[in-house]
């Protein structure tokens, strides 16, 4: 575990997330730790010299860090945050989008003018695989995420993060210590929660300025957030917004001092921990279905699904196929 990763970072609180890999989790442009007791996970971009922002290669690292927290069934929080302040200027950032020096015609590019700019391995995380301790569950760590070298193919994979986050059964809170903006301010807006440094925290919407929009969760989802005028400046405008204006505007949940941004994050996700885990989850899921279509409506049945199997009723009509008999539906009353 490195103290340096961030200046807000309290090293007594977490350990590497991928037991038995050094450095944080093999990763090179993210970091990934869990809490000591196991059920809060920090990932945080790790790129501050470019205000966090978001190449290929950093994009299957955090979809890796995501989809591993995903199925750990100890963990129930996640933060997303950005590690800084950054050496060059002292600068904070929570993410500033997509990599600007690498955007092609037909999205962001591996290949650099420099060449690979991270080589394939470092996307995985062998170490976690069927990890004893984490219960045994498999992450399929193994398999590469990256495209053979030299397609030459751009990339807009983002758009599955923000999936990811939209339909993961736990809460995500970006902690914003610094710059959310572009595909960053995208990425905060479509996290359930969100809590900003008062000090270095600022939103701002670039897409229209350097001709790279977001037309799903981070324009529309957002008016529906803060509502149509609010999002229509944002993006519309461009202007900077601090943490407090952001908060007014209802983009925040919580704006606080920066030196105690994460202590205050992490009380948060211990609150939410002390809760019920699946009226948590069937939550998320009923407040993201009015705006998800059938596909919100598949997730939240599925969470039903889940629910009914765990009931006698359904332990029945199994049972009775597995005998070969008709089922019983006697005992279970049509509930009005
Ligand atoms: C963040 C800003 C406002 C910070 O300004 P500040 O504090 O004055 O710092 P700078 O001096 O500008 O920056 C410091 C150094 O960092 C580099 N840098 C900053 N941002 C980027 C970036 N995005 N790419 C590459 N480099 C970056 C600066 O160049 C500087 O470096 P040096 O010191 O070497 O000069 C300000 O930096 C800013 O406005 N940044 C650009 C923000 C931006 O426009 N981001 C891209 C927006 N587009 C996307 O994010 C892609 C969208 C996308 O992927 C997408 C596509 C389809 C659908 C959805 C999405 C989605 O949004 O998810």
């Amino acid at each position: 575990m490195a103290p340096e990763v961030s200046e807000l970072f309290d090293a007594n609180e977490w350990t590497d997330a991928a037991p038995g890999v050094t450095g944080s989790s093999g990763f090179s442009d993210i970091t990934y730790h869990h809490s000591l007791d196991g059920r809060i996970a920090r990932i945080a971009f790790d790129r501050p010299e470019v205000r966090n922002a978001f190449r290929p290669h950093t994009v299957d690292e955090l979809y890796r860090a995501l989809e591993h927290a995903r199925i750990d069934p100890r963990i129930g929080v996640v933060l997303l945050t950005g590690n800084g302040p950054s050496e060059k200027d002292g600068g904070w950032a929570f993410c500033s989008g997509g990599d600007q020096r690498i955007r092609g015609r037909d999205g962001y590019k591996y290949e650099e003018p420099g060449g690979r700019v991270a080589p394939p391995e470092a996307t995985r995380i062998e170490a976690t695989a069927n990890d004893e301790s984490a219960g045994g569950f498999d992450t399929a760590a193994s398999l590469p995420t990256q495209p053979p070298a030299g397609t030459g193919l751009g990339r807009l994979h983002i758009l599955e993060v923000q999936r990811l986050i939209r339909f993961m059964p736990k809460v995500v809170i970006a902690v914003v210590p610094g710059w959310a903006a572009g595909g960053g301010h995208s990425l905060h807006v479509v996290c359930d929660l969100t809590i900003a440094s008062r000090e270095h925290g600022r939103f701002k919407q670039t897409d229209a300025d350097v001709g790279s929009f977001d037309a799903g969760y981070g324009s529309a989802y957002f008016a529906r957030q803060i509502g149509q005028k609010f999002a229509r400046e944002v993006f519309f405008l461009a202007e900077e917004y601090s943490a407090e204006r952001a908060y007014e505007m209802g983009a925040v949940n919580r704006v606080v001092a920066h030196a105690e941004l994460e202590r205050e994050a992490i009380a948060m996700a211990r609150t939410i921990l002390t809760k019920s885990p699946t009226a948590i989850r069937m939550l998320k899921f009923a407040f993201n279905a009015v705006d998800d279509g059938m596909m919100g409506q598949q997730v939240f049945a599925g969470e039903a699904t889940r629910l009914a199997y765990g009931t006698d009723e359904a332990v029945e009509g199994r049972d009775a196929f597995l005998e070969k008999r008709e089922p019983d539906w006697g005992p279970y009353p049509w509930h009005f």
